[in-house]
Formats: C-alpha cells, structure tokens, sequence
C-alpha cells in the first residue's frame, strides 16, 4: 500500500538465542508492515546499561504501514511479548526489543507514545543498520536524514 505511512523500527537482543529471537521479530514483522526492507545484524557492546550484561545483536527493518502510531506500538509490544520479554528493571537484558524509530515525519510526545525515538541520534547500533537500509529517511525534529545522523555522529 504505498499511501501508508514510511516507518523504522530497530531491533535488539542480549539473552538467550538472540538470532532466533530476530527471526521471529523478521518474520512477525513482515505480517504487519508492507515493503519490509530489513538491514544486516551487527553484534554490540551494551549501551547505557547497568552491570555486566551480554553483547546485543542490533538490526533495523523500514516498511509502510496504515496502523495509527499507538496501534504500531501495542503490535510492536506484542511481539516482544511472544519473545518472553520481561522487564524486571529499566534496560535489563531482554529477548527482543523492538523500538519505534521514526514514524513518517510525525512528531508524537504523548504519555504512550514518543517518535521520534527520543535517543536514536546519539546510537551507532540504531543508526548503521538504518543507514544500510534507509540513508536517506529523515528526521522530521532535526531536518537531518539517517546518513547524515549517523556521519555526525562516528565524526564527533
Ligand atoms: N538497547 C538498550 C540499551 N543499550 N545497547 C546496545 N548495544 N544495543 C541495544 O539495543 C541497547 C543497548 C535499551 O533498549
Ligand atoms: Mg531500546
Ligand atoms: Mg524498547
């Protein structure tokens, strides 16, 4: 449907099988999204995260959607359920997160649903599997596209 709304969502795992963990994601994603392009998997050291805790597995995938921003999310979240997802504290080593990136060129800040991602400029792992596959999406809060996020960010 190609009216529906350009979408990115990032990927991540760092418990348990974590390629099986975004297959599932891939798979559950494609059932959702239309014109599902899907980046390559990078293996990443921790981020912003308390203690010891295993390397991630990072990926992105971009499609179109005709959900609402919420309703996206609500999908999103059900997924990581089926993955086992528990969240005993905050950024705890999880089966799958799956985060909403970028939403067309919506700027959403509401009690449920935040886009864009708050954080995503200042993460090599959200912003080199995106470029991969999407250079050219852009910010809709800094007017910058993916490609240009990510050279800012590995030349500061
Ligand atoms: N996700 C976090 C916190 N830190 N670090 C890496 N490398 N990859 C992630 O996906 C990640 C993280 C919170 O969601
Ligand atoms: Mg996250
Ligand atoms: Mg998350």
């Amino acid at each position: 449907m190609s009216n529906a709304t350009p979408v990115a969502i990032a990927l991540g795992s760092n418990l348990g099988d974590r390629d099986a963990h975004l297959d599932l994601a891939v798979t559950r994603l494609s059932e959702i999204l239309n014109d599902l392009h899907v980046s390559s998997r990078i293996d990443t050291a921790p981020v912003d995260v308390v203690g010891d805790q295993p390397r991630y597995l990072n990926a992105a995938v971009v499609g179109r959607t005709t959900l609402a921003p919420l309703d996206l999310l609500l999908a999103l979240q059900a997924i990581e359920r089926e993955q086992g997802r528990e969240r005993p504290y905050v950024n705890a080593p999880r089966t799958l997160d799956l985060d909403l990136i970028l939403y067309g060129d919506r700027v959403v800040a509401e009690e449920q649903v935040v886009v864009p991602h708050p954080r995503f400029r200042e993460r090599q792992f959200v912003l080199a599997p995106l470029a991969e596959i999407a250079p050219d999406l852009r910010d809709p809060v800094t007017g910058l596209t993916v490609a240009e996020l990510l050279a800012r960010l590995t030349a500061g």
